[in-house]
């Protein structure tokens, strides 16, 4: 059975699937009971397990509608098997995780009418939020010896922690507590201050001049989110923070440097079929280097936002159609243009942001999943943008340069053959000559816990391929060591890659030198539990990849 996970939840195409199909009409008259806890503790399997692909409102996205309508027509014994064993559809199997009493108590769930989480606006906002070490008490200059460009915060996925690793040393400098199932690091314009998002929507502000880095500040921004940015724009550096959250679908504007809640904004309304959308979550938030601008990726509606913060009060929102479901994305080399994956749509949509425009809409092979996608030079087409699939044995390249390679702009240029579906990250850097891609979330061990690594300038050839499981040297675990998200320190010589076991499994990160493609350390500790996202300071602050 190929099962293509995806976030501890399923990717989409499973229950889906089999609703798709249209299974005979289900066993259930009338909705299935639950007990109080029965339902309490179902509500929070489907948070953790289900909302990231279905919806909270489960109207479906990358994975589809899990509203009773459809759900009881498969009927409780069809549901508890597909949760058990996941289908050819891409779900996977839960009976590893999920006792046979929580996949019954989660099959009646969700033949039920969905729970409707409270909404979160400026007041609960500004209840929650916490600034722990205002401004005026923080250090004016940095107190530690760090090289702040090469520290790496760390997603420590399943503790709720962020591992600030130094780069040069390949110590751990601290470990802070930031939200649950902890999603994703940015930095701010100056390299001072990094943003964590929980997938709890606890966003986390840390300083990084600090003798010890800790926390400065947090914001409740929702119950569930996925994404924050700064403001880059010059003039405007630390100045402002952006919180994107799944639910409730909004996003809210804060002060750069306390997480103070200014603004808060909607994303509910009509998708690019015409249809008003109870639930558009937002996905990626990037920030703009050329104009004061974000750009903001709404997944439902597959609308992608550019918001002016050059006068919050007066807020200024171009607002441009592409595809569905805007999942995540990044800018191409000449940080004008960007490119998102509207991954059940199977394509690439391109934002110019210097003319407020959508520059094309680029079919792909199946569910591009670029992370922020790779920018190179390719021999033959010039400049281009990659990103690696989910659901093909592709890495597709894309030309980005419309002014001195106008045929090959916004086009695929080339499809290079990938050691198998279930890529998740792709990466390189200006002074790499190779392209580096995982494929995590391939259902073979051997191809999970490997790397394909292309040279530039050799792109006809078939990659490389490294087992960095076998070369971390861990010991043999049931659970697979997932290969995932690489990415390069500030100088661009070396390339980290995490190895995601699970939680009680040891983990690690394993250093490769980039030109030698050899192993230079493997960074083993206790404290590492389930290391996924690695995000490099001055890369990240930059945005280059
Ligand atoms: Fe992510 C980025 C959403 C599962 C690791 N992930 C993103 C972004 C979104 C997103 C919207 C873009 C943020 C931005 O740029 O502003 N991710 C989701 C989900 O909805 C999903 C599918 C399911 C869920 O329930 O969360 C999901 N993501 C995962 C994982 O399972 C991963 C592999 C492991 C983990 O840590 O949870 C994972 N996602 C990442 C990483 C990035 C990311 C490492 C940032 C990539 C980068 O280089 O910028």
């Amino acid at each position: 059975m190929r099962k293509i996970a995806f976030g501890g939840s399923v990717l989409g195409l499973t229950l889906g699937a089999a609703l798709a199909a249209g299974t005979a009409p289900g066993a259930w008259a009338q909705e299935p009971q639950l007990s109080k806890e029965e339902r309490d503790r179902a509500k929070q399997v489907y948070f953790e397990r289900c909302a990231g692909c279905h919806g909270v409102l489960r109207k479906g996205a990358t994975g589809k509608s899990l509203e009773p309508v459809n759900t009881t027509k498969l009927g409780q014994d069809r549901l508890e098997k597909i949760i058990a064993l996941g289908t050819d559809g891409g779900m996977v199997n839960f009976d590893d995780i999920l006792s046979k009493q929580e996949i019954a108590s989660m099959a009646k769930y969700i033949q039920t009418a969905p729970d409707v989480p409270p909404e979160h606006g400026l007041k609960d906002m500004l209840a929650s939020w916490k600034l722990i070490v205002p401004p005026d008490q923080r250090p004016k200059q940095q107190m530690n010896k760090l090289n702040l460009k090469n520290v790496f915060a760390v997603t420590l996925r399943d503790s709720g922690e962020v591992a600030l690793i130094d780069g040069d040393t390949k110590q751990i400098s601290s470990i802070v507590k930031t939200g649950y199932a902890v999603h994703i690091s940015r930095l701010s314009e100056s390299g001072r201050y990094v943003y964590t998002i929980g997938r709890d929507g606890l966003t986390t502000l840390i300083d990084l001049w600090m003798e010890k880095p800790a926390v400065v500040a947090t914001l409740k921004a929702g119950s569930d989110a996925r994404s924050v940015d700064t403001s880059k724009f010059k003039g405007f550096e630390d100045k402002y923070a952006i919180v994107g959250t799944y639910w409730p679908p909004q996003y809210v504007i804060t002060e750069g440097d306390t997480l103070k809640p200014l603004k808060v904004v909607s994303t509910r309304g009509v998708t690019v079929d015409g249809e008003y959308h109870p639930e558009p979550r937002v996905a990626s938030i990037v920030s703009s280097h050329i104009k004061p601008e974000w750009v903001v990726n709404v997944k439902e509606t597959g609308q992608i936002l550019l918001v002016d913060y050059s006068d919050i009060k007066n807020l200024k929102t171009t607002t441009i159609e592409s595809a569905k479901f805007l999942h995540d994305g990044g800018w191409d080399s000449s940080k004008r243009y960007f490119l998102v994956a509207a991954n059940a749509s199977h394509k690439i949509a391109v934002v110019d942001t210097k003319e407020g425009k959508l520059a094309a809409l680029i079919d792909t092979k199946k569910i591009p999943h670029p992370g922020r996608g790779a920018n190179f030079t390719h021999p033959k087409f010039g400049p281009v943008w990659a990103t690696g699939h989910l659901g093909a044995d592709v890495v597709t390249l894309i030309g980005t340069d419309p002014e001195k390679n106008k045929a090959s702009a916004w086009k695929v240029v080339q499809e290079l053959k990938h050691i198998g579906a279930g890529n998740l990250f792709v990466k390189t850097h200006p002074v790499s000559k190779n392209l580096w891609a995982d494929a995590p979330q391939n259902p073979e061990k051997d191809i999970a816990e490997s790397v394909a690594v292309w040279s530039l300038d050799a792109l006809d050839k078939a990659p490389e391929v490294i087992n960095i499981a076998k070369l971390a040297g861990l010991p043999e675990t049931k659970a697979i060591k997932r290969a995932v998200h690489p990415e390069f320190s500030a100088d661009g010589t070396e390339v980290w890659i995490s190895l995601w076991g699970g939680k009680v499994d040891p983990s690690a990160i394993v250093v490769l030198d980039d030109k030698t493609r050899k192993l230079k350390a493997v960074i083993k500790d206790p404290k590492l539990v389930t290391p996924t996202g690695k995000f490099n300071v001055y890369n990240t602050q930059k945005d280059i990849y």
